[in-house]
């Protein structure tokens, strides 16, 4: 037995026993760490085919799991736009991720090249900037290791363009996943390189918003560098604090901020910025030094168990706190309820999202009149899981709220629909967007508008549109958003979560036997299939008070999960636990 042949019958045993399947999920592919290694060499061919696809713009591939444990890992691509990934490459990003011999895998490339015609001419260069959080698998899962550089070149001729399109090629590319003990041989870098002339651009260790921040300015001829992230994050928030009125007053929320950041990238990102803002009191915890990589600490954990993470102690009422996830793409804040105690007062995406949408409505409002013909659409976008009281409380803004189906690319793409775009998830997901047209009328209005209240508002919104990214949601400058607002308002966190009261939610997964056989719609709040499930929900939802109650396959588990809200706690428990009863 060759060695190949003793890891294919290695590898067949494993994928076997675990009976995996990779899939594009609505945040790329996640996996344990161990199996990802051919995965993530063939999403590097594919982030370089993308780039070609356009043009030769700029992708990026991002090697994290998020808030999942440490052992896990996954790949992600940035669009040119600095977005997510097109959805109309996510079959092709499973199928050759799932291909299951070298064969099919160059047939579903060749065909796949055929069909977007992607020129492999040689006009374009492929571009892709790689970056990667802070778990252990992923150097090795990103880039190549010097020595081990075996690579069997074959060529074969695309009927199509009549070129040729030289793929690097490696055992292991046969397998659908390769076990630990061939590591080194397959990554990202290797797969991009496989297309001729594609350059890999290694960012290191990034958080995931940063890598899309940095796609997208590269791809706008920006300033794009970590270093560029960072003035510009610190240029604006000065400039909002700069723009408080009647500075010096006692009402500014006083006191440092007290930081979880999931003992991943968030915390060594965060300690460059807190240098940069020597104004702002941050206090870093669960920097990564120590702890283990999203246990028992971040944004996930905060918001599901609503305790305050380890690693933090006795805390005293008051003292504001904020959560980051393990690539910092997420966060919430909290406070302790009383002195000492573990639990907490949560102000999750939705109190965010509110917070974000008082402070933009405000400025619209000093900067228009009723008499101006271009008034700014502003949009706000949730999901089934917001909070109905802060749905209620925005609607009271006069805003108009529309719902998407859960994962970020949903809520990405309505918001690019209005002027103005709100959008989070109740989990801590969520930025601001502006549309050009907008940013060409604020950017008059700046220098022209007569009256230093109205020039005010209108350079505070040109500050937001710098501090906030443009890409993804991102802790790090949302972090400062929320910073600044409170202390524009002179407002404590207290204040800030008195905005409105939330309802007494329950969430519960149920384990079933397929969960694609939950359709829904109506952004996931209403079952479609099985045909009699929301009939039996609805009948459920109605003996009680402020009752709301949806169920939908999970995207990132094999299970279906439940939500249920009421006007009191044990409302909605029952609700949830009986509505599961059904599913099952
Ligand atoms: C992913 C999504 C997140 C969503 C969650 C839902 C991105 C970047 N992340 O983590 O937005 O809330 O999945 O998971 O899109 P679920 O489908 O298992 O409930
Ligand atoms: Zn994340």
């Amino acid at each position: 037995e060759s060695v190949i042949e003793k890891r294919e019958a290695s590898v067949r045993v494993a994928a076997k026993l675990l009976g995996i399947k990779v899939s594009y999920g609505i945040a790329g592919f996640r996996a344990d760490a161990s199996i990802l290694q051919s995965t993530v060499f063939r999403i590097g061919i594919l982030a370089a085919l993308r780039s070609l696809k356009c043009n030769g713009d700029v992708i990026g591939l991002m090697i994290t799991a998020s808030h999942n444990k440490v052992d896990d890992n996954g790949v992600k691509i940035a669009d040119p736009s600095g977005g997510m990934l097109s959805q109309d490459w996510e079959p092709f990003a499973d199928q050759i991720a799932n291909a299951q011999d070298a064969q099919s895998f160059l047939q579903l490339i060749t065909e796949f090249v055929k069909k977007e015609n992607i020129p492999l001419d040689g006009a374009k260069q492929a571009v892709v900037l790689l970056g990667r959080d802070t778990r252990p698998s992923g150097e090795s899962l990103l880039r190549l290791q010097n020595n081990v550089f075996i690579a069997l070149f074959f060529q074969y001729s695309s009927y199509v363009h009549s070129i040729n399109i030289y793929l690097l090629f490696f055992p292991c590319v046969i397998l659908p996943f390769t076990t630990s003990s061939s590591h080194t041989e397959v990554n990202a870098h290797v797969g991009i390189c496989s297309i001729i002339g594609a350059v890999p651009i290694d960012m290191g260790v990034v958080t995931t918003p940063q890598l899309h921040w940095m796609v997208r300015a590269r791809n706008k001829d920006l300033k794009a560098s970590e270093l560029d992230y960072f003035d510009q994050l610190s240029t604006s928030f000065r400039c909002l604090i700069d723009l408080i009125p009647n500075k010096g007053g006692d009402n500014h929320p006083i006191g440092k901020l007290v930081v979880d950041c999931s003992n991943g990238v968030g915390g060594e990102k965060l300690q460059v910025l807190k240098e940069k803002l020597n104004w702002l009191d941050i206090e870093i915890r669960n920097s990564g030094k120590e702890g283990v990589l999203n246990e028992g600490v971040g944004a996930d954990f905060v918001q599901k168990e609503k305790v305050v993470p380890q690693g933090f102690g006795p805390l005293d009422v008051g003292v504001r706190c904020a959560s980051l996830d393990g690539d910092a793409d997420r966060f919430v804040y909290f406070t302790v309820i009383s002195n000492g105690n573990n639990k907490i007062n949560l102000e999750d995406g939705d109190k965010i999202l509110s917070l974000f949408a008082l402070f933009i409505k405000d400025q619209l409002n000093i900067l228009i009149d009723d008499k101006d013909i271009y008034q700014p659409r502003v949009g706000v976008i949730q999901t089934a899981y917001a909070n109905g009281a802060s749905t209620k409380y925005l609607n009271q803004l006069g805003l108009e709220v529309v719902f998407t189906p859960t994962g970020v690319k949903y809520l990405h793409e309505k918001a690019e629909e209005y002027d103005i775009d709100i959008y989070f998830e109740a989990n801590g997901h969520g930025t601001i967007l502006f549309s050009e047209h907008f940013l060409n009328w604020l950017e008059g209005r700046k220098s022209t508008e007569k009256g230093l209240e109205k020039q005010n508002a209108a350079k505070r919104l040109w500050a937001v549109t710098k501090l906030i990214n443009q890409a993804v949601g991102d802790a790090l400058n949302g972090l400062l958003l929320v910073e600044a607002i409170l202390q524009h308002m002179g407002w404590s966190v207290d204040k800030w979560n008195e905005l409105y009261h939330d309802l007494p939610s329950r969430q519960l997964k149920v384990k079933v036997a397929d969960r694609t056989a939950v359709v829904t719609t109506n952004a996931e709040t209403t079952v479609e299939k099985p045909t009699d499930l929301q009939e039996a929900i609805t009948a459920l939802t109605v003996n009680y008070p402020q009752g709301r109650c949806f169920v939908r396959p999970s995207g990132t588990e094999d299970i279906a999960r439940v939500y249920a809200e009421a006007n009191i706690q044990e409302a909605a428990d029952e609700l949830a636990s009986s509505v599961s009863k059904v599913v099952d």
